[in-house]
Formats: C-alpha cells, structure tokens, sequence
C-alpha cells in the first residue's frame, strides 16, 4: 500500500517541490488549498495532471487552517501517514502590517492542526515549517539547534509558539513531530515579493525595457540562502526517523543582500558599482551609467534580522542530508529562469 501524505500550503513554492518529491516515491499525495479569486494552483497544476493521467493519486482539497471543521473534514478523508505543515504567512515584512493575522495562521492554526490530529486518534508523522526567523537578534555565529532565540517580528514570535508546541505535543502525547528550523530557502518558483526572486525578475524586465529600475529596501541583511528543492528532501528525512526531532537546514555560508544582486547583475550583462549611502545610494552600470537599482525606504523593515548563517552539523549526521547547490550556482539559476521567462513574455523581443 502507498504510503498517503498530506501538504498544506502544497501550493507555495516548497509544496510544489515537495509533492513531485513525494509522488517521484510512490507516494499518494493530498494537497489542502485555499480558496482564491484568481487561480493560484499554478505551480502545481502540470505536476497534478501528469499524476492524474498516470493513475496517480493527486487530490486536492479547499481547507482553510482558520477553519477547523475543513482541517478536520480533510483529516479525515485523506487519513495520511505523514503531514507537512506547510501553510503560513509567510512574508515577514507583512506581518508587521498583518500581526493578527499572522499569529493566527503560524500560531495557533498550528495548534488547532496538532489538536485535531490528536482528537481524530491519527498516527501520522508531523513536519513543522520552522524557520531561521526565531533567532531574530542572534545570540551566536553560525546558528545551531541550541542557539537561543531571539525573535523580533510577529511573524518570527508567531513561529516560535508554533515551534513549541509542535516540541509539546512530541514530548506530551509521544507524537512523532519535527520542526525543519530552515533558513531561507530560493528557486525560480520563488515568490516575486521576497528578494531574491524581486532582484532576478526585475533585472530580467529591465535589461527588456519593461521596467527603470528596481528598487530595495536594506541591502545589508546577510542571509544564508539554500536551494528549496535541496530542502524539501531534508523534510522528508526527518519524517523517515525513528523519533521525531528539530533539525537546523542550512549552507552555512551567508551573504548580504547587495551580494545577491551584484551577481544577478554580472549574470545578466551589468557591471553594478555602487554610489552613495544610506537612502541616497544607488546601483549604476559602469558600462552605460544607467541607474539599476534605488533605494526605497518602503522596503525597509520596523526591525530586521541582520544576519543569519545555519550550523546543519545535527542534519548532516543524523539525516545524511546535504545542501547541493551554491550561493552563485543558485543566482545564476534563479537569473536564467527569470531571463527566459521575461523573454518569453515578451514575446522574444527581449
Ligand atoms: O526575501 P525576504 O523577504 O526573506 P526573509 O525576511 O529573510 O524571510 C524568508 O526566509 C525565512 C527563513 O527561511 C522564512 F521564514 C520566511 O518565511 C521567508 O521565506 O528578505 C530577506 C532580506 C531581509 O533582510 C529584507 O529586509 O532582504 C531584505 N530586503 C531588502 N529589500 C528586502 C527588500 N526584502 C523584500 N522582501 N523586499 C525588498 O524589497
């Protein structure tokens, strides 16, 4: 018998990776959506035809983590072997704009999901989204397992209650449930509002003549940034364990925000220096003068974690897991995806 997973936030950019993954294993993958307006299934919908014409199972399932009677109804339904609690708010700048609504959907829908889990009498594995958020102002270079955290946003503060209550249902009901403590993690499926995927998709339309300039927030935030496809696989080897457990997911190698950008630039033909400081600094191309890039103190966060940089020594050893792809292997992927897509959009003319 297959084994049944069951993927909220299957939409998102780890979701759609982890159910490729998933399916690749033989797995009967169940997906909860919300309901949109607009159709937002689209990094997942060649995945779920090309299952469903193998005679795969692929269901999806309209849920809402506010809403415990669909959580329940889903549960039940899909009963799976394991559960991988991808659904979050998951931009942090938003939840200064949105804390209620982020702690609702990162706190306590955590809660609600683990609560109904246990009343329903399911053995499933559980995986939490974690994140490297929850060591906001860092207490220790590089991050470990044990490194205290020091949250700073709502959406950070959110995570860290998920975090112990996915570590209290574990040591109070023996539940087998791990929380992946990931450090950010980046693809061409990225979202455009995060800012890897803003650099390479706006200096994608700028070297087409489709936008002036792209504009940032704080250039010098270090980050320790991985391949999400390198990451999925990591939740689910924490699921293949005996005991459930917290892992760090990490490079260890962390660069600064400006560092993402002058190597998006080389890899789309600029040559950026930079000039000025503060609000005033901009990024120009030696080779044309043309500014690229500005400074828009709307990007800038109330607070903002400086620097992060991931220890994943407990991963390594216990999962076997390694990171796969570098810092300038994974710009170059990200710029290329974004050259191609806006070439295509444009119709070739770019
Ligand atoms: O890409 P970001 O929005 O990612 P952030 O805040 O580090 O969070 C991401 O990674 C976490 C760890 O895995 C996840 F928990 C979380 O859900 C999310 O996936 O911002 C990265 C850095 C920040 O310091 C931000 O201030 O880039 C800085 N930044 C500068 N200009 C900008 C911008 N961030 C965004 N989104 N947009 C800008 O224009």
């Amino acid at each position: 018998m297959a084994k049944v997973a069951l993927i909220t936030g299957v939409n998102g950019q780890d979701g759609s990776f982890l159910c490729e993954l998933l399916l690749e294993k033989g797995y009967d993958v169940h997906g909860m959506v919300r309901r949109t307006s607009q159709f937002s299934r689209g990094r997942i919908e060649d995945t779920r035809q090309r299952a469903l014409s193998q005679g795969r199972v692929f269901e999806l399932h309209y849920g809402n983590m506010s809403d415990p009677s669909s959580l329940h109804r889903i549960l039940a339904a899909s009963r799976p072997d394991e559960i991988y609690n991808l659904a979050s708010q998951s931009h942090v700048g938003v939840s200064f704009e949105e804390p209620e609504h982020t702690t609702e959907i990162n706190a306590t829908a955590v809660l609600r999901l683990l609560e109904c889990v246990r009343h329903i009498g399911l053995k499933a594995r559980f995986y939490q989204a974690s994140s490297s958020e929850l060591y906001g102002h860092v207490a220790e270079a590089p991050q470990t397992e044990l490194t205290p955290f020091q949250p700073l946003s709502p959406y950070a503060i959110a995570k860290l209650y998920a975090y112990w209550i996915v570590r209290s249902y574990r040591e109070t009901y023996g539940m087998h449930a791990s929380n992946g403590i990931l450090f950010n993690h980046e693809s061409p499926r990225r979202g455009e509002n995060f800012v890897t995927r803003k650099i390479t998709y706006s200096l994608a339309r700028i070297k087409a003549g489709l936008q002036p300039v792209l504009k940032l927030g704080n250039l010098d935030a270090r980050r320790d940034w991985g391949s999400a496809q390198d990451y999925v696989q990591a939740m689910w080897l924490m699921l293949q364990q005996p005991q459930g457990d917290d892992y760090v997911i990490a490079t260890g190698e962390t660069h600064s925000v400006r560092d993402f950008v002058e190597r998006a630039a080389t890899r789309s033909g600029f040559d950026i220096a930079w000039t000025g400081t503060g609000v005033d600094e901009k990024g120009v191309d030696r080779r044309t003068n043309r500014v690229l890039v500005e400074i828009d103190p709307r990007f800038y966060r109330p607070v903002d974690v400086d620097r992060v940089q991931g220890d994943a020594s407990k991963a390594f050893r216990q999962l076997g897991w390694r990171p796969t792809v570098t810092f300038d292997a994974l710009v170059n992927l990200m710029m290329d995806a974004d050259l191609d897509r806006v070439a295509r959009e444009s119709g070739g003319r770019a």
